[in-house]
């Protein structure tokens, strides 16, 4: 059956120069895994390429804009046509790439001087690309992220640019890049990570994510008192449970489901719940002697984000 209510629309431009991973970021975000091989043979973008996702009650459109010269050109001098209405825009810049620096800084410069003329409230996101787990200790890598950032963020002070590092060898940080981003349409969000950081600090979880059927998150806190080798393995256990929600949409599978690792050192739990309709899926990591306890109140804790869920979808 039809649904009668209408989504609002967003447009989302992921922009940069090619070969820098734009339609790489995209594509591991729809597929979460084994998207290595179909990566590996990803030709570069002609033009516009559109798709489109819907979200908590929005329906945004992707557009991932070809980042070869031609193209570049192309839009710069229909800038109304390519940039005009956009809420976010994505810049990806190959951070490993350092020779085409210059070159990017100056295609940002391009759009964004358009964006300071007709749209200064659009939402900025520049994501450092390629910042895979073999590079991150490189100190020059990090040097160049350091850089980047200032000159950026010095240049364009009238923007509130958010700045990421995304490699496609790291599927949570590409989650989180989207996820991020498309957080900034709706104040509802800041509530409803109000609700997930009492209830991670209340049950000392060590992580709480909130994601929506299609894998995106909704909201997520975690413990800051982590430790570095603890970390790899909360990512590796995210990372798990947002294969196995990717699984049960592929597979149309209809019954709850929920999901119980009590691998060391910590206890992962996915929880699926629904709300108006959709499907969410909390994930939550916590030490093994406190399951019992947070068990407990995970119907709490559907209770408290379902009625702000409840204003955020239409
Ligand atoms: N090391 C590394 N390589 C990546 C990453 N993301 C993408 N690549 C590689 O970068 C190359 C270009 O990726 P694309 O996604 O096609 O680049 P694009 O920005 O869409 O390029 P255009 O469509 O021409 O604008 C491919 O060979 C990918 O395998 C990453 O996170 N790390
Ligand atoms: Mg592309």
């Amino acid at each position: 059956m039809e649904k009668k209510y209408k989504l609002i629309a967003r447009k989302v431009i992921i922009s940069g120069l090619d070969n820098a991973g734009k339609t790489s970021i995209l594509t591991a975000l729809n597929k979460k895994y084994d998207f290595e091989e179909e990566i590996q043979e990803l030709k570069p973008t002609i033009k516009v390429q559109y798709s489109r996702t819907i979200f908590l009650g929005m329906l945004i459109s992707f557009w991932d804009m070809g980042g070869q010269e031609v193209y570049r050109n192309l839009y710069v001098s229909h800038k109304d046509l390519y940039f005009g209405e956009t809420d976010l825009l994505i810049y990806v810049i190959d951070i490993q790439d350092r020779e085409k620096f210059q070159t990017s800084l100056d295609y940002l410069d391009n759009i964004l001087s358009y964006f300071q003329e007709e749209n200064p409230s659009v939402h900025v996101i520049v994501t450092f690309h390629k910042y895979d787990p073999i590079v991150r200790d490189y100190e020059e890598i990090n040097e160049d992220v350091n850089e980047l950032t200032n000159i950026i963020k010095e240049k364009y002070t009238s923007f509130k640019i958010v700045f990421q590092q995304t490699s496609i060898y790291d599927i949570v940080s590409i989650v989180h890049l989207i996820s991020y981003g498309l957080s900034m349409f709706n104040d509802k969000f800041l509530e409803l990570s109000l609700v997930i950081e009492k209830f991670l600090v209340e049950f000392d979880c060590v992580s709480l994510v909130l994601f929506d059927e299609r894998g995106i998150i909704v909201s997520e806190f975690y413990n800051n008192q982590v430790e570095a080798e603890s970390h790899v393995k909360l990512l590796e256990a995210i990372k798990e449970h947002l294969f196995i929600l990717k699984r049960i949409e592929e597979e149309s599978y209809s019954d709850y489901y929920n999901y119980l690792n009590e691998k060391n050192p910590h206890v992962s739990y996915l929880h699926q719940f629904q709300c108006k309709g959709q499907k969410f899926y909390l994930s939550i990591i916590f030490e093994e002697d406190l399951k019992f306890k947070i068990l407990d109140h995970i119907p709490d804790l559907i209770k408290n984000s379902s009625e702000i869920l409840n204003d955020l979808i239409p």
